[in-house]
């Protein structure tokens, strides 16, 4: 068992203020992987306080872009050497396969080189000149960091979400205090590490590992946080939005989906399987933008359900951390748990269940699950509406563009959604009609540093990665010069 005991606040391993801790556990057999310090409001106020000195007085927010692009690329670099060591703690705290936290790791580590990047060419653009229709005045626009930023984050990307919310805040000149999932703390007590040997001033970057209500509670309602980061389920969102609202907050939110993918009749069955198995699948189905919901034109119907079970069948389930794995453990026992009534709830829907939704065999411990296929399912079953959040696939048959867009749209989400057909224009047609932040044309789930990502509707507010990221940690600041030598003339005529 690994044992870490301190937060890091003000650039200090620092002990939490009641002594507590918690327990993380290694989804692949319920065994006690670590004890993680518990942090509670009077850390967090600690941690808080200290960022808020960091941004009022210290150096990093007036720092050119280009030094705090270098320091960010130390960030890249540390995580990068380490980079196999960390992949194999994520493995073991999340239960993912290990070239996916492979890949996750690499992702982080680029997400910080974008990112030194930005910074370094914003200090080529300091303002931005806005061309007045009153020639007697001269106005621009100049970007400032919005100040202290409190960040929660998931568990399904455990230092993924933290680059994805750390690099840009960082970029822009913002401090932070993050706080990841009391599911998988782990790889982000290993990046304060990182950001301390990388030369981070103190305060600038504050963890505090906790749980939600002890320490991500009382981060949403400080008082001295100006912006909150939240990636998370969609009540908790409600949660740090209400708290937010006090203050009125900067806020961004990316919440869950329910993704749908159409498949026209004339796309290639064998390409369409492996999109649907990647979408649904990787990470366990633990995706935010997950294709859980498959829509799939009449005549390819029963072609592409025979192959999808087929090809299901062959999924090699078990520990992340043993080589040929796909399917690694779900990431707790609460997650499991969610994931299995889920599917009792689509047993009794009227939805056929083609394959899985059980225990492998052989596998007694660890929160594993054979991938489950549900076919015809009803519209308004649960299966169909709601976040799983696990392999779990639900499809149903349709038979023309009308019909397929107005099934996909008919969700209260809107993060992701993919169109599947040989026609391009048709494709392109119908991603325009798609109510969705992410639209994947001939794919699903590739994801990129460059590009925006966010959600429609109750999957979120706001933009994360490439320059919309940036910008969200960025306030937009009009000043405006009266250049003429004239009286304004409201009272002096
Ligand atoms: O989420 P929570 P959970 C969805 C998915 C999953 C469900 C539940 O459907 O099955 O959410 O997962 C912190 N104030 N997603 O329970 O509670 C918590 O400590 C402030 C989709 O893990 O939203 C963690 O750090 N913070 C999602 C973070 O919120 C609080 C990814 C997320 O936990 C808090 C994860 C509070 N009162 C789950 N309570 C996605 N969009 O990708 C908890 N937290």
């Amino acid at each position: 068992m690994d044992s870490y005991q301190h937060l890091y606040i003000d650039g200090q391993w620092t002990l939490p203020i009641k002594g507590g801790s918690f327990a993380s556990t290694d989804p692949s057999d319920e065994t006690l992987l670590a004890r993680v310090p518990a942090a509670t409001a009077e850390d967090v106020d600690l941690a808080v306080r200290a960022a808020r000195r960091a941004f009022d007085e210290g150096p990093w927010p007036r720092m050119s872009g280009a030094e705090r692009g270098k320091v960010l690329r130390a960030i890249a670099t540390g995580i990068r050497q380490r980079l196999p060591q960390l992949a194999e703690l994520e493995v073991r705290d999340n239960g993912k396969p290990l070239p996916e936290a492979e890949w996750d790791l690499g992702d982080a580590a680029g997400c910080f080189e974008f990112y030194a990047g930005l910074a370094e060419a914003a200090d080529a653009q300091p303002r931005q000149d806005i061309a007045l229709a009153d020639e007697r005045f001269s106005s621009w626009v100049e970007r400032e960091p919005v100040g202290v930023v409190g960040a929660i984050i998931p568990w399904n990307f455990p230092l993924l979400m933290a680059a994805w919310k750390v690099a840009p805040a960082l970029a822009a000149g913002c401090c932070i205090v993050l706080k990841p999932s009391e599911l998988t703390s782990l790889t982000a007590l290993e990046l304060a590490a990182i950001v301390h040997e990388a030369g981070v001033p103190a305060g600038v970057f504050n963890l505090v590992t906790g749980l939600g209500p002890d320490a991500g509670a009382p981060l949403t309602e400080h008082p001295l946080v100006d912006k909150l980061a939240f990636t998370g389920s969609v009540p908790t969102g409600r949660r740090v939005m209400q708290a937010a609202s006090r203050e009125i907050k900067n806020l961004s939110l990316e919440l869950g989906g329910k993704s749908p993918f159409i498949v026209f009749a004339d796309s290639d069955v064998e390409a369409a399987v492996e999109w649907i198995m990647f979408g649904i699948f990787w990470n366990q189905g633990q995706v935010c933008s997950a294709t859980s919901r498959v829509l799939v034109q009449r005549e390819l119907y029963p072609a592409l359900l025979e192959r999808l079970v087929a090809e299901t069948q062959k999924i090699r389930i078990g520990n992340g951390l043993e080589e040929g794995v796909l399917l690694g453990p779900l990431v707790s026992r609460g997650q499991y748990d969610k994931v299995l009534a889920a599917i009792d709830s689509g047993r009794s829907s009227g939805a056929r269940l083609l394959h899985g939704g059980e225990r492998p065999v052989g596998l007694d411990k660890g929160y594993y699950l054979t991938p489950a296929i549900f076919a015809d399912v009803p519209t308004d079953s649960d299966i169909w509406r709601e976040e799983i959040f696990g392999p779990v696939v639900c499809l149903r048959a349709f038979d023309d563009e009308a019909e397929a867009l107005r099934l996909a749209n008919d969700s209260p989400f809107g993060l992701a959604a993919a169109v599947m057909s040989r026609d391009l224009p048709r494709a392109e047609r119908v991603a325009k009609g798609l109510r969705a932040g992410i639209v994947w044309i001939n794919c699903s789930q590739p994801t990129f540093t460059e590009a925006p990502w966010g959600g429609y509707k109750q999957s979120g507010i706001g933009r994360e990665l490439g320059q919309w990221g940036f910008d969200s940690y960025r306030e937009v600041k009009q000043v405006t010069r009266y250049d003429s030598d004239q009286p304004w003339g409201w009272y002096i005529k």
